[in-house]
């Protein structure tokens, strides 16, 4: 059913979801761009969504602007810049005995402009901390919920990026992602150590540095946990969405430009409504239950806007490197009970 755009050896089993319930989505960062889009798409699909966000007020007037009915969402708080947050955040969903059904990490800040690092209350760097390390415990917390869900359809997305890719166009641009050998994960990644690799700090690459990590993760998800829990793991780059406010930190005259350039020249641009319905096919979509895939739509690919299954990059297709992700993010998010828990490099070759 699926083109890929490599060989794969990922199941292609397809099943039929359990209709008898309202199921229930948690979306970090649903107060605004994607996340509110993904929002608005799941609740046109029945789901009960659980806006994860750190400030209520604005989640709770977005999620009226763009209409979506009362009683198809609630919203609940969370900092993924803060592992205090982030646990609380786990225990106040656990208390409303919702069942969880899907888990979509979404929420990213990107601040191109920064000269010095912004630190989290544990001091580590802000910007690897929320797009990876909040979403990584997150994530491997709530796996539990999910385990505990009877619906027959279960799924983690965590959004990717094309710019997480030197093997594609939009990824070729400097800075490029590189995780190193984690030389700053292993040092503690507390002042003076602010990116991956122990070098000098860069936002832009803090940013595409941090979405290798969020792709890295989903796939060690998938190779960890598939098998045992059928639960769907997988990845997107819903397009060049260049009118988010995720530019918010950008000069102005970029946040003019990006959008026409994307629109006109790359060809890459696509809504807000459009990559939220991207995002919300792969968490919910029969057709897309494809654990540890990478999905792209053919915007500029001449696929005539079909989803496909992308190669992520080299970095993001490494195990071992998703090992070594693995081991050092869980000691960085105190989660030492995961380090040494994956499946040894040499029985996967
Ligand atoms: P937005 O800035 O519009 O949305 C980001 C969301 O994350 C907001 O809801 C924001 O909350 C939330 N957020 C930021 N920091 C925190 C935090 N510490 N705790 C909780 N929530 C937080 O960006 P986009 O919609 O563009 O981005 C969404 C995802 O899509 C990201 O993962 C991004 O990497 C990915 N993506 C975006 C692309 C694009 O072109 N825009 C392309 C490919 C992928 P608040 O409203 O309070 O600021
Ligand atoms: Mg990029 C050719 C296609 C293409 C695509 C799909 C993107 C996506 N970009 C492309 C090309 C180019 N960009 C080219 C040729 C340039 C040089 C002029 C360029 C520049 C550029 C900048 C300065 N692009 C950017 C920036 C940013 O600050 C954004 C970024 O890197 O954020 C980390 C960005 C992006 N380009 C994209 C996408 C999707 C982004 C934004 C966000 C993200 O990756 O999540």
């Amino acid at each position: 059913m699926w083109e890929y755009e490599d060989t794969s050896t990922a199941s292609k089993e397809v099943l039929t979801m359990a209709q008898d319930q309202k199921p229930t989505v948690v979306i970090t960062g649903a107060s605004s761009g994607v996340g509110l889009y993904t929002a608005k798409a799941m609740a046109n699909r029945g789901w009960h969504v659980v806006m994860a966000c750190r400030d209520l007020e604005k989640a709770e007037a977005a999620a009226q602007a763009v209409g979506i009915p009362k009683d198809s969402y609630t919203v609940m708080h969370i900092d993924l810049g803060s592992l205090d947050s982030v646990r609380s955040f786990v225990e106040n969903f656990r208390a409303n005995k919702r069942p969880l059904d899907a888990l979509v990490c979404n929420a990213a800040i990107y601040m191109p402009l920064l000269k010095a690092p912004l630190r989290s209350p544990e001091g580590y760097e802000l910007t690897m901390a929320t797009n990876h390390l909040g979403h990584f415990l997150l994530a491997n917390l709530m796996l539990d919920d999910l385990k505990r869900s009877s619906w027959t359809d279960k799924r983690l997305v965590i959004l990717g990026t094309v710019t997480h890719n030197p093997d594609e166009l939009g990824g070729k641009v400097y800075p490029r992602p590189d995780l190193g050998n984690f030389e700053g994960f292993e040092a503690g990644f507390k002042d003076p150590i602010s990116m991956v690799d122990g070098k000098a700090f860069e936002p832009v690459k803090a940013y595409k540095d941090s979405k290798v990590c969020n792709v890295l993760t989903m796939r060690e998800m998938h190779r960890r946990f598939h098998d045992s829990t059928g639960i769907t793991f997988s990845s997107l780059y819903p397009g060049c969405v260049a009118d988010t406010p995720l530019f918010r930190n950008h000069y102005k005259l970029f946040q003019k430009l990006f959008p026409l350039f994307q629109k006109y020249i790359t060809g890459g641009y696509v809504t807000q409504e459009l990559a939220g319905e991207r995002v919300a096919q792969v968490t919910a979509d029969p057709e897309f239950r494809q654990s540890g895939a990478y999905f792209s739509w053919g915007n500029r690919q001449k696929k005539n806007g079909q989803a496909f299954i992308r190669r992520v990059s080299p970095q993001a297709r490494d195990d071992a490197k998703g090992e070594r992700m693995w081991d050092l993010s869980a000691k960085l998010v105190g989660l030492p009970e995961l380090v040494g828990s994956g499946l040894a490099a040499s029985s996967r070759y």
